[in-house]
């Protein structure tokens, strides 16, 4: 699973260690020896550093503690400033220590941010990581005892992880904590998993002991209502419907009655697939959300969808602000960027991976795991 975009940071990390390398003159760190011996050595290309060839250079006053005043007890120093051009450089390396400008990183930061493109990130969103990582990278003294690559590895997952966090939102959580009952729309193109995955949350519910009612909101495709009943009967929830052609508002709106007056916990509301572009059909999720005001707006898309999965939820929540996302046929070859992408584009996070076809195929989304997948050796 996300095997491109792991491949791809991995090549990332590869890379800055090279760079590491190129930039001290230093052999890769496991094999580097005393810093003393590579220290000093000026970049062929740049000026002849303005320090003696001693060993113990003086630090520079960036790094000098400040006096302290009489009486007080010495504070600490204050963390180096991001240190810039080749006297920084050579004493950094002195303490074994290497120190990335911005024009070192421009070469694997561009390539960072076309293979982040490749792997389905949207433009918006590799910017911003990219960013990041070079905020967390530049100019800090970076000790060779670590691998560099580590350290990259550090700046992404940060990064990744923080796009994945925006506004984070504990399923389980919300649907114990909220009154009852609770009702959840679930949006979304054309066969993107929607049914399939209410009828796998569904299963999930009610083992934990919820009870469950499902709303046949798809009253526009031929059979629609039937592929739903055939789920809700082999998991033995109750399902309110209407005839097809009906209004679904009205449908969910009486699902929401039915759940009231039988101390329901739960409503889960299928709707029909549409087209992010097709004005009527959105105007009528809006009529939904108006007449039942839902808890939660579930926008579901395919993680192997990619960029058009990204511009559809930038659509949908245009038109209807989504709590969150499902990722489904995540165990078809997702690229892994979609998720990061959506998370980004709506301020919403990923609640769920869709993983097969089975009820019990539902992954609950968690960043660490998540972000564990992309880094994993
Ligand atoms: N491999 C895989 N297939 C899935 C997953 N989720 C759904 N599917 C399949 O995707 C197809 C479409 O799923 P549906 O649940 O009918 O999609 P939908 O969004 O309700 O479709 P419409 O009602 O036509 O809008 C079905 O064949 C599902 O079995 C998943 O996580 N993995
Ligand atoms: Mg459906």
């Amino acid at each position: 699973m996300f095997d491109k975009l792991k491949q791809k940071l991995n090549e990332f990390k590869q890379t800055i260690d090279e760079k590491v390398k190129a930039v001290s003159g230093a052999p890769a760190p496991s094999e580097a020896p005393t810093p003393e011996t590579e220290a000093l050595k000026p970049e062929p290309s740049q000026p002849q550093p303005q320090v003696s060839a001693a060993a113990t250079p003086q630090p520079s006053p960036a790094e000098k503690p400040a006096e302290a005043p009489a009486g007080k007890p010495t504070e600490a120093p204050a963390a180096p400033k991001p240190a810039g051009g080749i006297l920084n450089k050579a004493i950094a390396l002195t303490k074994g220590e290497v120190v990335l400008s911005e024009k070192d990183l421009e070469g694997p930061l561009w390539e960072l941010e076309m293979a982040l493109l490749e792997s389905d990130v949207a433009l918006p969103v590799a910017e911003s990581i990219i960013k990041r990582v070079k905020e967390d990278l530049t100019g800090q003294h970076k000790k060779f005892l670590r691998s560099t690559g580590d350290l990259a590895e550090d700046a992404l997952r940060d990064s990744i992880a923080s796009i994945l966090n925006t506004n984070a939102l504990d399923f389980d959580d919300f649907v114990r904590k909220s009154n009852r009952p609770v009702v959840i729309t679930f949006i979304g193109v054309n066969g993107a998993g929607k049914t399939t995955t209410i009828a796998k949350l569904g299963e999930r519910l009610k083992e934990q002991g919820y009870g469950v009612v499902i709303a046949a909101g798809d009253t526009f495709r031929a059979g629609a209502i039937e592929q739903l009943e055939k789920h809700a009967d082999r998991l033995g929830i109750k399902m309110i419907k209407h005839a097809q052609g009906a209004d679904p508002a009205a449908v969910i709106y009486d699902a929401v009655q039915f759940a009231k007056n039988n101390k329901k916990d739960i409503v889960l509301a299928d709707t029909a697939g549409r087209l992010h572009t097709n004005i009527n059909l959105m105007e009528q999720l809006r009529k939904i959300n108006r007449v039942v005001k839902p808890d939660l707006v579930i926008f579901v898309d395919e993680a192997i969808a990619g960029n058009d999965a990204v511009e559809r939820a930038k659509l949908f929540n245009d038109a209807v602000p989504v709590s969150g996302t499902i990722l489904t046929k995540a165990d078809a070859d997702a690229k892994g960027g979609a998720a990061i992408s959506i998370a980004h584009i709506t301020g919403k996070p990923i609640l769920f991976l869709g993983v097969g076809q089975e009820y019990k195929d539902l992954k609950k989304f968690e960043t660490d795991w998540f972000v564990d997948r992309l880094f994993e050796r």
